[in-house]
């Protein structure tokens, strides 16, 4: 797939603004600040369509993204930032479950994880999450410019071997950088798959 056009559609804090879900959807699920923001820019080409942050937190709503004409990216809130108060944090947890378990045209999440740790308990929680409720995902080791060559194919090795057994609906687990964009032509036609394969 190529994208050809990125907009910003509209980003809303609860689940009875969502737009009319008539486009099939990809959503950008991870812990906060691991790089969902930056994964969305890299794939779209474009320097600051989605807001990226140095301080953890920044997105603390659904933004939805018009790709194409014809597909939504949705960048979900990060999850397990311990410095936003509980309260906060408990109604950024329904509301990313809230829209991942109702959304009839999801059709693929792209969880996110950083490639120089090892996936955090919350990570496989939503990845058990994922599998429960039959959705579609990919697992993107992102910040791979990070880490030496070497250790990403153990990595990989690592996060494979760690879902072992509850990966059911897990389709890949790509090494990526938004810097210097590898993993991208994988990302791409693994959505373009996605929305294409009813
Ligand atoms: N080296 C490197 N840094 C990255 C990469 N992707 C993101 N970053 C950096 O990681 C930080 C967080 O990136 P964001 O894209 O804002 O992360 P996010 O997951 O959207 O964060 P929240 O919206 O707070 O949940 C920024 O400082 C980015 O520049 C990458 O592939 N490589
Ligand atoms: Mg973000």
């Amino acid at each position: 797939m190529k994208i050809q056009s990125a907009e910003f559609i509209i980003s809303v804090a609860a689940l009875n603004q969502v737009p009319r879900a008539t486009l099939p959807e990809i959503a950008f699920i991870g812990r906060s600040n691991v790089g969902k923001s930056s994964l969305i820019n890299s794939l779209c080409n474009r320097k600051s369509l989605a807001k990226t942050s140095s301080q953890p937190g920044k997105t603390r709503v659904l933004n939805f993204y018009r790709i194409n004409n014809s597909i939504h990216f949705v960048d979900l809130p990060g999850y397990g930032y311990a410095k936003v108060p509980e309260q906060i944090r408990s109604g950024w947890q329904k509301l990313i479950e809230g829209y991942l378990k109702n959304r009839e045209n999801l059709k693929l999440g792209l969880v996110i994880i950083d490639a120089r740790h090892e996936p955090t308990k919350l990570d496989l929680a939503m990845i058990d999450w994922l599998d429960y409720y039959e959705i579609d995902y990919g697992i993107i080791l992102t910040k791979s410019d990070k880490v030496p060559r070497h250790k990403i194919q153990l990595r990989k090795n690592g996060v494979e071997k760690a879902i072992k057994n509850k990966n059911e609906y897990c389709k890949t687990v790509v090494p990526y950088s938004s810097f210097n964009n590898e993993g991208k032509p994988e990302i791409l036609k693994l959505i373009g798959d996605a929305v294409t394969n009813e």
